[in-house]
């Protein structure tokens, strides 16, 4: 797929504000501060489109990116950041768990994990839950700079493991690594979205 265009078109806080046209759409989910915004700048080529911050919890509302006008990228909220308030924290879950479980549009997730670490009890239940809602999911290992090539294969076989994953992707934006993997799926999650529905 040519990217020709990409654009935000807005943040929605509630229900009401999500896009009505239709389109089909990429969800990024993961903890705070995993990588979402910046695999999607990484993704479009775009530096600074999504938001990125070395603050977790910096993407509190779901975030809409046209991309092609055929499909929409979804930055939705990090979930398990400890130092938010907790009314704010159960905030985030419930819209996200209302886009997750109701939104027809949904053609692919992408599940962010980073590749230095374990996966954590809330990564494992998403897993879970995306597996047990038959919802097309891919996982991605973010961060894989950071690790030697031989670390990463550890690393990928310990997440395969421990999320009972058949595929991890590794992904760094730093050096691109993962970026035409990650588009290949992205593009037949979208065509097959687009014949079946
Ligand atoms: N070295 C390296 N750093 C990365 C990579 N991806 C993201 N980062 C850094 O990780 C931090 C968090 O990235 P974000 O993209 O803001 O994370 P997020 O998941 O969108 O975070 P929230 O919006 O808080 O949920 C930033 O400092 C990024 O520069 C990567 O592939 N390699
Ligand atoms: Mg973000």
């Amino acid at each position: 797929m040519k990217l020709v265009s990409a654009e935000f078109v807005k943040s929605a806080f509630d229900r009401r504000h999500w896009i009505t046209d239709g389109l089909p759409e990429i969800a990024f989910l993961g903890r705070s501060n995993v990588g979402k915004s910046s695999l999607i700048n990484s993704l479009l080529q775009r530096k600074g489109l999504a938001k990125t911050s070395n603050t977790p919890g910096r993407t509190q509302s779901i975030n809409f990116f046209l991309i092609n006008e055929m499909f929409y990228f979804v930055d939705l909220p990090g979930y398990g950041y400890a130092k938010v308030s907790k009314a704010k924290r159960s905030g985030w879950g419930k819209m996200a768990e209302d886009y997750l479980s109701n939104r027809r549009e949904l053609a692919l997730s992408i599940q962010l994990v980073d590749a230095r670490h374990k996966p954590t009890e809330l990564d494992k239940q998403l897993f879970d839950w995306l597996v047990f809602n038959k919802r097309e999911s891919l996982v991605v290992a973010t961060k894989a700079d950071k690790l030697s090539n031989n670390q990463l294969t550890t690393q990928l076989r310990n997440i395969k493991e421990a999320l009972g994953a058949a595929e991890v992707i590794a992904c760094s934006v730093q050096t691109g690594k993962g970026r035409e993997n990650v588009w290949r799926h992205i593009e037949s999650a979208v065509e097959k979205k687009q014949v079946f529905g």
